[in-house]
């Protein structure tokens, strides 16, 4: 059962009981159903109260029903709501913890409400590619006006309740026991004459409808390409004209963007970002080590940002260096960051203090030992990375959680410089670590399960987005990103510009094409890896146009010039005419006529350059699962969220179509570089996707 039924003194309670937040799938609206049915034809039941179990009253529609028949099938919420609506018996809503989407609209179609104060309340559907598809659009704006519902559901953001206490949503307001109150609340008005209130009864004012619709039309047009901000603005607008015509209004169009390939995308983002918490073979009861103490090593950019994490989510971090100046310099570093976004206002001089007073800064090993977890953020350098595991194997306490912040080095060849391979992990930040919300954990041959699942409950409470990575060479982000690096190259050899790739690419949605990205991260850094790679695989070829670039001292912004012009205090990427003769001389010397390359030819060899790649990855299980790897790409390498990540986005697309446009591409210039990926190929056979 996902609702139950009891009978107190009178007054009905039906509990929506459907872990884990009551979501309102078919099974749980047969519930609800069953509940108002006994209870209206039961006449000693005088009220009804509609309460939820748990953690939340409602997060709304379940989500997994969503692209299934079962979202659509009877009773429907809508019916469920017109039920409650027209009960003749007075109907309450007992709001607590949680009221979300369709929970909210369930709350809003009953005749009253009792809400406890920090319940958060949100009409989020718009971070689905959808909008409040029962009633939402009508009854908010009748209970709290019309810009502030259209704010709420334009923002999808999350209110407390307590900042709706005047408004028409709140007829009583608690602290908690909002169920007793409901009841209290319920026999009250069970015999209050006349009908009971209904919220569609009301009608919406406003002084100037026209002009601020107007506005908000013209404000949500810049959310580039996404059709449900403008849709919400519509739906919200025709709560203006009759409840039953703005309803059919805003059903139309909810069924429409539910179609959308914007929604689906969104929706798969949504699921797949729980998705990746879960390890197949970690069992969800696995006991975690405790975490109450937490070293991080090296004072640098990067251990810096890592110590920033922990101290924003109030845990407590000692920060070793090796030398006092370099110590000194990362905590004024640490320091200075916070002043600056004090500055901003988006911290008080209070929170800042109580952030530093968390950070403790020290030479010494000897105050490290008994951490409970140890990030090592030190050099990237197997030699370095040797001398500081030897030496944490030797003085951290037994269980303690060894971690390293390794974005190319082999976790399993650090581990094995300990005699506890079992406690090493890889935890790679993303920079700036304090802000970027991915973390790639790395699961060495050894790791042992409760470590995996210790790390990803921290992870969690740092605010970050844990995608479990097995050990490879760039893992999943970076090993990925070196596919859609090359084939950039390669389109400079034969005949685009930077300018055009990045523009290409970030039309399809990118937050930075490959040219500004790595002018940002630095070209001398790829450099390195290119020279590496040169010697480990002498086969595995690049564009040249790189090297040219580097060795012209084109390091990218901190050198003010890169693949672009830079001007000192402006990070503007001009376009550099010395760039783009080198660029055609280069492909001069290789003999290459060069070509117009049309913009969809360039996003498809970026793209699917990542999505070969991510099929390899999944196949040779180092992401277990294709979403993984879409959220990898989600949170930490801009990819837009609206296309739900590369293998959604070819799975959108169709494996048949991606599988063929690639042999076409291996018939081209530095064809070797592609092969269609066996999974890929294999699911393109079968009709299947990635993420089915
Ligand atoms: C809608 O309502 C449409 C209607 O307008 C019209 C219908 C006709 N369904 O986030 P967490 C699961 S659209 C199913 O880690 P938290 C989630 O998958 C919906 N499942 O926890 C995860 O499962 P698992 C509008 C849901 O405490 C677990 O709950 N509503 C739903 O950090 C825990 O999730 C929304 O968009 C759902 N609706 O945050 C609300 N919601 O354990 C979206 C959650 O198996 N949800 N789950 O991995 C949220 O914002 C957060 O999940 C919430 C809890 C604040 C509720």
């Amino acid at each position: 059962m996902t609702a139950h039924y009891q009978v107190r003194d009178g007054v009905a309670v039906i509990t929506l009981d459907n872990p884990p937040v009551n979501g309102l799938g078919h099974a749980t609206r047969l519930g609800i159903m069953a509940g108002m049915t006994r209870a209206l034809d039961d006449d000693s039941v005088t009220a009804i109260v509609i309460a939820g179990a748990g953690a939340a009253f409602s997060g709304g529609a379940d989500i997994r029903e969503f692209g299934t028949p079962m979202a659509l099938q009877e009773p429907s919420l809508q019916t469920v709501i017109d039920t409650i609506e027209a009960s003749p018996k007075p109907v309450v809503a007992a709001l607590h913890s949680v009221a979300m989407g369709g929970g909210l609209e369930l709350a809003l179609g009953c005749h009253y409400r009792v809400v406890t104060k920090s319940a958060r309340i949100a009409l989020p559907e718009v971070n689905l590619g959808l909008l409040p598809g029962a009633g939402g659009t009508q009854r908010l704006p009748r209970a709290i006006g019309l810009e502030a519902a259209l704010n709420l559901i334009v923002s999808g953001k999350t209110t407390t309740a307590d900042a709706f206490g005047h408004t028409r949503l709140v007829d009583h307001m608690v602290e908690d026991n909002v169920v007793d109150a409901a009841e209290k609340y319920a026999r009250n008005v069970a015999h209050s004459p006349g009908v009971h209130p209904r919220l569609r009864d009301l009608e919406v004012q406003h002084e100037s409808a026209d002009a601020y619709l107007g506005y908000a039309r013209m404000t949500v047009a810049g959310a580039a390409g996404l059709p449900a901000p403008l849709k919400c603005v519509e739906a919200v607008a025709a709560s203006l004209k009759p409840f039953d015509q703005g309803m059919r209004e805003e059903r139309e169009a909810f069924l429409h963007l539910m179609a959308t390939p914007h929604s689906r995308a969104l929706r798969h983002a949504f699921l797949a970002e729980r998705a990746a918490s879960k390890i197949p073979d970690v069992p969800a009861d696995t006991p975690l080590r405790t975490l109450a103490k937490v070293a991080v090593i090296g004072a640098g950019t990067m251990g810096g940002g890592i110590a920033m994490s922990f101290l924003n989510a109030g845990i407590p971090v000692t920060l070793l260096e090796t030398k006092a100046e370099a110590l000194e310099r990362g905590v004024a570093t640490i320091r200075r960051n916070y002043e600056s976004t004090a500055k901003k206002g988006k911290l008080s001089q209070e929170q800042v203090e109580a952030r530093m007073s968390l950070l403790c800064a020290t030479l010494s090993y000897d105050d490290i030992k008994d951490a409970d977890l140890v990030i090592e953020a030190v050099f990237e350098d197997m030699g370095v990375k040797k001398a500081v595991f030897r030496q944490l194997d030797e003085i951290m306490k037994p269980g303690a959680i060894l971690a390293s912040n390794t974005s190319t080095l082999d976790v399993d060849a650090i581990a094995a410089f300990t005699k506890r391979p079992q406690d090493v992990v890889g935890m790679h930040f993303f920079s700036p670590a304090n802000v970027m919300k991915l973390l790639e954990v790395v699961r060495g041959k050894h790791t042992a399960l409760d470590v995996l699942a210790t790390v990803m409950a921290l992870a969690k409470k740092i605010r970050k987005i844990a995608v479990v990575s097995g050990v490879c060479d760039g893992f999943i982000g970076n090993r990925m990103i070196e596919q859609y690096s090359r084939q950039a190259g390669f389109l400079l050899d034969e005949g685009a510009l930077p300018e055009q790739v990045d523009r290409a690419i970030e039309r399809f949605g990118f937050a930075m094409g490959p040219f500004r990205m790595i002018d940002m991260a630095g070209n001398d850094i790829a450099w390195a890896i290119r020279k590496r790679r040169a010697v480990e695989q002498p086969s595995f070829n690049y564009s040249k146009t790189g090297d040219l670039l580097c060795e012209a001292g084109r390091f990218g912004q901190k050198a003010g010039k890169g693949w672009y012009d830079y001007k000192p205090g402006d990070r503007m990427a001009y376009p550099s005419q010395q760039v783009n003769d080198m660029i055609v001389e280069h492909s001069k010397d290789l003999g290459i006529e060069r070509r117009r390359i049309s913009d969809a030819e360039i996003v498809e060899r970026l793209v699917y350059a990542l999505v070969n790649e991510g099929a390899l990855i999944v196949e040779e299980g180092i992401a277990s699962k294709a979403s993984d790897v879409d959220m990898v790409y989600l949170s930490g390498y801009g990819f837009p969220q609206w296309r739900g990540g590369p293998m959604r986005h070819a799975d959108e697309v169709g494996l048949y179509n991606v599988a063929q446009s690639i042999r076409r591409y291996a018939r081209g210039y530095q064809g070797h570089a592609w092969e269609v990926a066996p999974l890929l190929q294999k699911l393109a056979d079968a009709g299947r996707g990635f993420n089915d």
